[in-house]
């Protein structure tokens, strides 16, 4: 046979043209066949370019995708651009160069590298959220969210940069300063769009019970949500008729309650602090204001505060506990106070140290520091058993605090109460580059008796309007929320030339008069339009549904195509989006299952996620640190497959790998061999001697097993290393490979290989195939359309060992044996001596002796 060369540089490009024009990878809508939807975080296209992060998660996924395709599968691999945002926004204000430009061009560069990756992408179903006729259907959502009643505008804090005249959204601003300029940010009050996903925080929680996410994925879900079920107690206040309302969660505690903190801003603070103390609480809520969050909680910092003179009554012990001020209370957790027990919380201790008040212990963990009262030294924060407790003493702490729970229940000392840490989601930008937000505003329905609101409409007729779901307040002066009708979707965005937000902090669009000023739906009267637009969040929190009907103009999908193809089966990204996305489109989800828009509760059955790939320096890669690894550079160096295999092997799939070009030589020299395989003797067209043969066919049943089991277990690179074994063990055993036994290897090569597998799949099938089969083949096989080889469980049974056999204590062959042969010394130094590598040492040599460790090794010590 003649030797060609590998040459990724022809090979590649040349199959991704013909599987392409094949529509080799086209997911077909209601096949018989069993469907597999398998997803990947569709990218953002920057000016960056995809990078080998976004390889990384892509590959792993178009293995699966391959080999489930080679089982016979109905498998949906769509891609998509996830294209509104800052960068492209910020890209524009210093360029002057229109986003949609930056975008297009950054989309079509993103689409050329994914397509030299040889990624299986079904490319008819791509999506764009910038696309008008996609993000009708984001506005279409927001709409049904408003007529529900989930959307309503509330006045809320703002991350304001003074520099950037801009308002930040939360994850721009990182310790208080704007992530781009490094100005100190400020907050301000600005009306904004909320969504309700707190309504949806029980199922949000519960269902995680009935998907399969990786454990810390899940626990990340749970913690956001952060339910926290307490109850909230009512104590009195000596001399006076106010009470004072604590939330806990430690009720068990209560008799050991020995004070009360106010938060600065708890209406309570001014309203009981005695004469004396006035001026001290004044000046010290005026300091409070001026910290953040952030300070106000921070672990270690000195505790701060005031007395307000007074005393609240707990009425399990008795004791005045004294009111405090301080800011380490927060004004929107709980009621906005506690109550303190010094003994049993950190803070709490740390407060009383600072102000010399009461220690009382109350539970005795397992270090049994069973000093009552007094000087305590340290705070007990375990669990364990209860003491000086009353009725509660001997208990665990979880069976006290339902006893006590019941207890101050039935006093009517207080309620049971749940609180989450989940927020309403904030849902409007003051920025240009997203999907408007479809309402309009007008004042004269505001003022017509007889408007109903969407929200109203089927409900309930004549009771209050409410403001920021009815109306709203602008400027002082009010106006009917009037959704934009369904059939004048979208709003499109129109063209600007100015991207920068305003001085005001109002969205640019706010500056474009011909498009603000509209007619409103309602009443045909002038009114205006909201110029807020959506967050980056938005359009990605439903593109998996629109990939199973992209071009329907009806509706968001079809829904018997949404019942074939949903939930998605598998979802892999980024664990930086396992909060927030995963949480908001879980969401919105639930809100479309509710509608009956989709017919599953869930939107992913399966999510993992991928560990993050660095610099050969071991660094995050960046441009400033010079790291950056370009994906283009190795497709062109090395080849697109090597690419993919090299980063299916660098590590377990889970964590986070450092770039390392010499290993990624080693995967190139790896695929060199399996291409010389075809090439030279190594492979054989003739029957083997029937041992070898026999051999061959163990080993590759083993690998078949072997590397079938670990793609689904997003084990790739025991899966490749597996493969490497394989020719090694070959080469020691001197086993040929027989073509239909190559054919198996390049069968379970191709998922991670695609293109060299496909190149040599062909040459053989084109030089061994009788002439007549390949006359009847009219059309086109690709590899990738063969069927996935099963292993023969009968050849895995038989449980057998490898005997190593050295001369002079260097490996020169490996035997096989059952493991009751294994044993037999004598048949295994036969068996050793006829072995042909082995032979060849032992020729012309006299063996003083041979040393057999069993199942294990024959040593022959030759002179
Ligand atoms: C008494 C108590 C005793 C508490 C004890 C804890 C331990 P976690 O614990 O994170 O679930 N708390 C209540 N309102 C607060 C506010 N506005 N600002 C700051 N802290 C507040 O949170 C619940 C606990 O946080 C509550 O339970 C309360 O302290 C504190 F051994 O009450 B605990
Ligand atoms: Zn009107």
């Amino acid at each position: 046979m003649k030797k060609i060369k590998y040459d990724h540089r022809s090979i590649e490009p040349k199959w991704q043209k013909v599987w392409e024009k094949e529509k080799l990878y086209k997911a077909e809508d209601f096949s018989k066949k069993k469907k597999s939807y398998i997803l990947i975080e569709f990218p953002y296209p920057s000016g960056e370019r995809l990078h080998v992060g976004h390889a990384r998660s892509y590959t792993a996924m178009d293995v699966v995708c391959r080999k489930r395709r080679m089982q016979g599968e109905n498998v949906l691999y769509p891609i998509g651009w996830d294209a509104f945002g800052l960068p492209a926004e910020n890209y524009a204000v210093k360029t002057g160069i229109h986003p949609e430009l930056t975008t297009k061009k950054n989309i079509e560069n993103a689409r050329k590298q994914a397509k030299s990756w040889g990624l299986s992408f079904d490319w008819e179903r791509e999506v764009n959220t910038t696309d008008p006729s996609y993000y009708k259907w984001t506005q279409w959502i927001f709409l049904q969210l408003f007529k529900k009643g989930l959307a309503y505008r509330a006045e809320i804090p703002v991350n304001w940069c003074p520099s950037c005249k801009i308002n930040l959204a939360n994850e721009e601003v990182i310790d208080e300063k704007c992530e781009r300029c490094g100005a100190q940010t400020s907050k301000r009050m600005q009306k904004q769009w909320l969504l309700k996903i707190t309504k949806y925080a029980e199922r949000l929680l519960n269902d995680l019970e009935t998907v399969d996410y990786r454990k810390d994925i899940k626990l990340q879900q749970v913690n956001w949500i952060g339910k926290k079920e307490g109850i909230n107690i009512t104590y009195p206040i000596e001399r006076s008729k106010e009470t004072v309302t604590v939330f806990t969660t430690r009720p068990d505690t209560n008799f050991g309650a020995t004070f009360i903190v106010l938060a600065p801003e708890h209406f309570l603070a001014l309203k009981i602090s005695t004469k004396e103390q006035q001026e001290e609480v004044k000046n010290y809520i005026r300091k409070a204001q001026n910290k953040s969050e952030l300070e106000r909680i921070a672990e270690g910092r000195k505790k701060t505060g005031v007395f307000t003179g007074c005393f609240a009554i707990n009425q399990l012990t008795n004791y005045k506990m004294p009111i405090y001020i301080s800011d380490f209370v927060l004004k929107n957790v709980g009621t906005g106070a506690l109550v303190g027990v010094p003994g049993h919380d950190k803070r709490d201790f740390e407060f009383a140290k600072e102000f010399g008040l009461k220690v009382i212990r109350v539970v005795v963990g397992k270090d049994g520091d069973k000093s009552a009262i007094t000087k305590i030294e340290k705070v007990q924060e375990e669990e364990g058993t209860m003491m000086n407790s009353d009725f509660l003493n001997g208990m665990d702490i979880h069976a006290a605090t339902k006893k006590i729970m019941d207890y101050i229940v039935k006093k009517g000392w207080g309620k049971r109460s749940v609180s989450y840490h989940l927020r309403d989601w904030v849902f409007s930008r003051q920025h240009y580059w997203g999907e408007p937000i479809p309402v309009i505003y007008c004042s004269k329905c505001r003022d017509n008796s007889k408007f109903k609101p969407a929200r109203r409409q089927g409900e309930i007729q004549n009771s209050k309007l409410k403001e920021g779901v009815d109306y709203t307040v602008i400027e002082g002066k009010e106006y009917a929320i009037v959704p934009v009708l369904e059939e004048d979707l979208p709003v499109k965005l129109p063209y600007v030339e100015k991207y920068k937000p305003t001085e005001t902090g109002e969205s640019p669009l706010a500056g474009v008069e011909e498009w603000v000023n509209t007619k409103c739906p309602n009443c045909g009267e002038e009114a205006r339009r909201e110029t807020d637009t959506m967050p980056n969040w938005a359009g990605s929190s439903w593109y998996f549904l629109r990939y199973i009907d992209p071009k329907n103009d009806k509706e968001l999908a079809d829904f018997n195509k949404l019942k074939y193809w949903t939930s998605v089966d598998w979802y892999n990204g980024g664990l930086e989006h396992t909060t927030l996305h995963l949480l908001y489109s879980r969401f919105w989800h639930k809100f479309l299952y509710d509608l009956g828009a989709v017919p599953t509760p869930e939107p992913y059955a399966k999510r993992t996620s991928h560990g993050v790939v660095l610099g050969p320096d071991g660094h995050k890669m960046s441009k400033s640190k010079g790291n950056v690894i370009n994906p283009d550079d190795v497709v062109l160096n090395y080849g697109a497959d090597t690419l993919r295999m090299y980063e299916m092997f660098m590590g377990p799939f889970e964590q986070m790998i450092v770039w390392d070009e010499e290993a990624m030589r080693g995967i190139r020299r790896f695929l060199d061999r399996v291409w010389e395989l075809n090439s030279n003797d190594k492979m054989s067209k003739q029957i083997q001697n029937p041992k070898s043969q026999n051999r061959t066919k163990i080993l590759l049943n083993k690998l078949v097993k072997k590397v079938s089991e670990d793609i689904e277990n997003l084990k790739f690179n025991t899966a490749i290393a597996g493969m490497m074994e394989f020719l090694n063990q070959l080469r020691i055993e001197n086993c040929k490979l027989k073509i239909e036994d190559f054919k198996t290897f390049l069968k379970i090569l191709a998922p991670f290989a695609p293109h060299i597998s496909e190149e040599l799949w062909q040459k053989i099938s084109q030089e061994y195939e009788s002439i007549k089969t390949l006359k009847q083949k009219s059309t086109f096989k690709s590899i990738h359309q063969e069927q996935w080889p099963v292993f023969n469980e009968s050849f895995l049974e038989e449980e057998e060992r490898e005997i190593v056999v050295q001369v002079n204590g260097r490996l020169r062959g490996v035997l096989t044996a059952n493991s009751k042969q294994s044993m037999l010394k004598e048949e295994m130094v036969k068996l050793a001596k006829e072995n042909e590598s082995v032979a060849r040492y032992l020729q012309g040599k006299k063996i003083k002796n041979a040393i057999f460790v069993h199942g294990r090794l024959i040593n022959f010590v030759v002179e």
